[in-house]
């Protein structure tokens, strides 16, 4: 019956975190799978989190709505938007609570697929994967716009903007507006508005994909790229909570799009929900319960923030000490990438064939990309890396 069935070549990157649990070296870092580490390399429990654990208990547990708990759309709008954003207080946001936000993106890929399709859509490149495979699956045909600049490794500003200025007009544009993955470089405030004056004049759909907000420079200032388009246009916001709760297994994120007028937002919030309906009926509640308990009480969301602050903090400051240690080992290469990349990833531009080196001879694991996990760096693993990135470099 099934003969045909392809093999599963497997996720690239869950694939490289597998290998990396089964190296028997002890010395061995792992800088490869998209996950917050502590100093001490654990995953860390926010006390936020804990404390709103031990307030919601273990009740009964019946299900959520379809678009999910009240309290955490709540919460994830004010969290995205502002407490005072024109578009919430005109109620024209029609928020759900997803399975993460891979499920955010998802469930976006299948809403566009029945409201507005056959458009085009693109991606940055490189981006993450998934992007491609979410849309592909809804029935989309994905293509890219130039992102990364290698030489400089920046922002190829000039070769996004002419793409995204040649696409076919009301294309679905997938931006990610903050901590970009895989490649660490953002657009500053001025690319943003000029980017969405290019959006708005094409009458493209942007779809922004927020992974990391407090990971950059701060909670607020991470969506302000999201807030400031949400002013001028209608536009879809996938954000996950994974990173900044530290919640990963929970699969926590929102979806919200912003629609014209109230009537409209209600009609979007129908056809979400009728997507969730026939995808997986609604969220799960305790995952839920916990964002939703941090997020609506004042004392817990501003220890929480604090926490995100710290988390960033503790990655800005291993970016900067391995860009020391590099350079006290060596002039010849450059380190500026470093620190002028935020969130949790660096691309290195390193090639693959140097990444093989570095896990095969010292046991430090990057994706193949070179793109480097900056939050498993800490203070005893840090030396070790720098050497075997200074090794590959002059080899
Ligand atoms: N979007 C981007 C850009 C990501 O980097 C990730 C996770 O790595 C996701 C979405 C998925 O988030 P989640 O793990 O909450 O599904
Ligand atoms: O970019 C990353 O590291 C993550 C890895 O179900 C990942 O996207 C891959 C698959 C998955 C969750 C996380």
């Amino acid at each position: 019956l099934f003969g045909q069935v392809e093999a599963f070549a497997g996720d690239p990157i869950l694939s490289l975190n597998d290998s990396f649990k089964a190296d028997p070296r002890d010395q061995k870092v792992n800088l490869s799978i998209g996950v917050y580490t502590d100093e001490k390399g654990r995953i860390p429990v926010l006390g936020s989190v804990r404390a709103a654990y031990e307030r919601i208990g273990f009740a009964e547990r019946p299900y959520l709505p379809m678009d999910g708990h009240p309290g955490y759309r709540e919460g994830v709008q004010k969290l995205v938007f502002g407490d005072r954003h024109p578009a919430r207080e005109a109620k024209r946001i029609a928020t759900i609570q997803t399975i993460g936000g891979t499920g955010a993106v998802g469930i976006a890929a299948d809403f566009l697929a029945k409201h507005t399709p056959g458009r085009a859509v693109l991606v940055s490149d490189p981006t993450w994967e998934n992007h491609h495979g979410l849309f592909q699956r809804a029935g989309f045909k994905t293509a890219t716009y130039p992102y990364w600049d290698a030489k400089n490794r920046s922002v190829n500003f000039d070769g996004m903007v002419k793409a995204i200025e040649a696409a076919e007009s009301g294309s679905i544009i997938i931006l990610q507006p903050v901590c970009h993955n895989p490649t660490g470089v953002d657009l500053d405030e001025k690319q943003q508005a000029a980017l969405t004056d290019v959006m708005i004049a094409k009458g493209h759909i942007a779809v922004f994909d927020m992974a990391y907000q407090g990971f950059g420079e701060s909670l607020e200032a991470d969506a302000a790229f999201v807030r400031r388009y949400a002013e001028r246009a209608s536009c879809l916001v996938a954000n996950s909570f994974s990173k900044n709760f530290s919640l990963y297994g929970e699969r926590v994120g929102g979806l919200s799009i912003v629609c014209r007028d109230a009537d409209e937002a209600e009609r979007v919030l129908g056809q979400l929900k009728l997507a969730v309906r026939r995808s997986y009926s609604s969220p799960p509640m305790t995952g839920g319960l916990l964002v939703a308990t941090v997020l609506g009480n004042e004392d817990l969301r501003a220890q929480w923030t604090r926490e995100v602050d710290e988390m960033r903090t503790r990655m800005d400051s291993v970016r900067k000490l391995l860009a020391e240690r590099i350079r006290s080992l060596s002039n010849e290469v450059d380190v500026g990438f470093l620190t002028n990349q935020r969130g949790m990833f660096s691309y290195t531009g390193l090639t693959a064939q140097q990444v093989d080196a570095m896990r095969e001879r010292d046991g430090v694991y990057l994706v193949g990309s070179g793109r480097m996990c900056v939050a498993g760096l800490n203070e005893e693993n840090v030396a070790k890396v720098a050497q075997s990135f200074v090794d590959v470099s002059q080899a």
